[in-house]
């Protein structure tokens, strides 16, 4: 028999489920937030978390509990919003599983199963942070991270980072390829699958790092090309937005969501890392490439796009404003899906014309202190004279 508190509890998540999710105002007229969340782990079905029967759990124990839904993967197919985030279950493993919404903002509902993917890497214990890209060859590509035990080391919590690949027309039935090798890379993580071809290859935003968490010489977001996806092999790195001192990417950076063509460049959305007293800090960060060559940067407005902000600092990982996916409709509404301290997972929303706004009017950060505050200057004194002008 089916336990009654299942209804109960089946009960509060409807109530969650359905909430309308609001736009705060916005404060800097780039973005707007939302209210709350729209993925959390209790938005998790109850059912993969509890055995129902009151025969085999009276007590209506909870078994397999979900500890986090936070980085996502995104996709717009067919005037819906589908999510694919890490979901993280309290033995910490991570899985990935599919929500859908009519609207982007709320009502986010996962599928009945999380993705089972094929066991072709008998090494890998652990996967998350898929990215999804609708190439021009016709399937969707889900790129993410698979870690393995570096067994070559005694520590027990050294760890190896590769990029995965897999691939579906449906989100439901996904292919598993080999993982991605970069030749010139020990590790990999926060890889993204370009869109379209690039003089007829694959071309992949990798981050090139000689370390599981430090990127050491790693100078920032690479991008390399591979001739197959199903050997998928890249040997320059060749890199894109470089990690600078006193900057928000100064410790590492990485790819982020898939980047938006718009008629001015590709716009991408990465997160960059930075020390502090505290621990890192992740923030996300914009900049374009051309449309013709995507590895070439032609604009990286200064500072962060977005930051943790409020109750969103305080998680798993406090500090951390993560983004691996985004979407833009036939509007051109801009969702932008970030994590919140590796905890849950919000929405931003956007216009593309913001977004070009943003990036390409946005001045660059001239890396010292004394030419900041002279760029504050100056637009100062645009603003004075525009004041005085009408005082006149
Ligand atoms: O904990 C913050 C983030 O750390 C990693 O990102 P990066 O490789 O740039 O350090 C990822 O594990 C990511 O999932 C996580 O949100």
């Amino acid at each position: 028999m089916i336990h009654e508190r299942y209804f109960e509890l089946l009960k509060e998540q409807e109530e969650l489920l359905s909430k309308k999710n609001h736009a705060l105002e916005s404060k800097n007229g780039i973005f707007e937030r939302y209210e709350n969340p729209v993925l959390t782990r209790e938005h998790a079905p109850v059912f993969w978390r509890y055995d129902i029967d009151s025969e085999s759990n009276p007590k209506f124990l909870e078994r397999l509990g979900i500890n986090a839904v936070f980085n996502s993967g995104a996709i717009y197919l067919n005037g819906k919003y589908y999510l694919v985030p890490r979901v993280e279950g309290n033995d910490r493993k991570s899985f990935f599983a599919v929500a859908e919404s009519d609207n982007g903002i709320d009502n986010f509902r996962f599928w009945d199963y999380p993705i089972l993917l094929e066991d072709i890497v008998p090494e890998e214990t652990n996967v998350y942070d898929m990215r999804l890209t609708q190439h021009e060859d016709g399937y969707i590509y889900g790129i993410f991270c698979s870690e393995s035990h570096d067994d070559s080391s005694n520590d027990i919590s050294a760890a190896v980072a590769q990029a995965g690949i897999v691939r579906t027309k449906d989100l439901k039935n996904w292919e598993r390829l080999p993982n991605l090798k970069t030749l010139r890379s020990d590790q990999q993580r926060n890889v993204v699958l370009h869109p379209e071809f690039v003089d007829g290859k694959y071309a992949f935003y990798t981050r090139p790092m000689d370390d599981f968490i430090e990127t050491g010489s790693g100078g920032g977001i690479g991008f390399g090309l591979s001739e197959s996806i199903e050997n998928a092999v890249i040997d320059e790195e060749i890199i894109v937005s470089k990690r600078k001192y006193h900057t928000i990417t100064e410790a590492k950076n990485g790819a982020g969501a898939v980047p938006i063509k718009t008629d001015k460049g590709w716009i991408h959305i990465a997160h960059g890392v930075r020390n502090t007293a505290a621990g890192l800090r992740y923030v996300l960060y914009c900049f374009a490439t051309d449309l013709n060559d995507p590895k070439r940067l032609i604009a990286e407005p200064s500072g962060m796009f977005l930051g943790p902000l409020g109750g969103e600092r305080v998680g798993d990982v406090s500090n951390v404003a993560f983004t691996n996916g985004a979407i833009v409709n036939e509007n051109n509404e801009v969702f932008i899906y970030y994590a919140a301290s590796d905890t849950r997972l919000h929405v931003a929303t956007t216009t593309i014309d913001k977004l070009v706004d943003y990036v390409f009017n946005t001045p660059e950060d001239p890396l010292r202190s004394v030419d900041c505050v002279k760029q504050r200057i100056s637009l100062i004194e645009k603003n004075k004279k525009l004041l005085s002008e009408k005082e006149k």
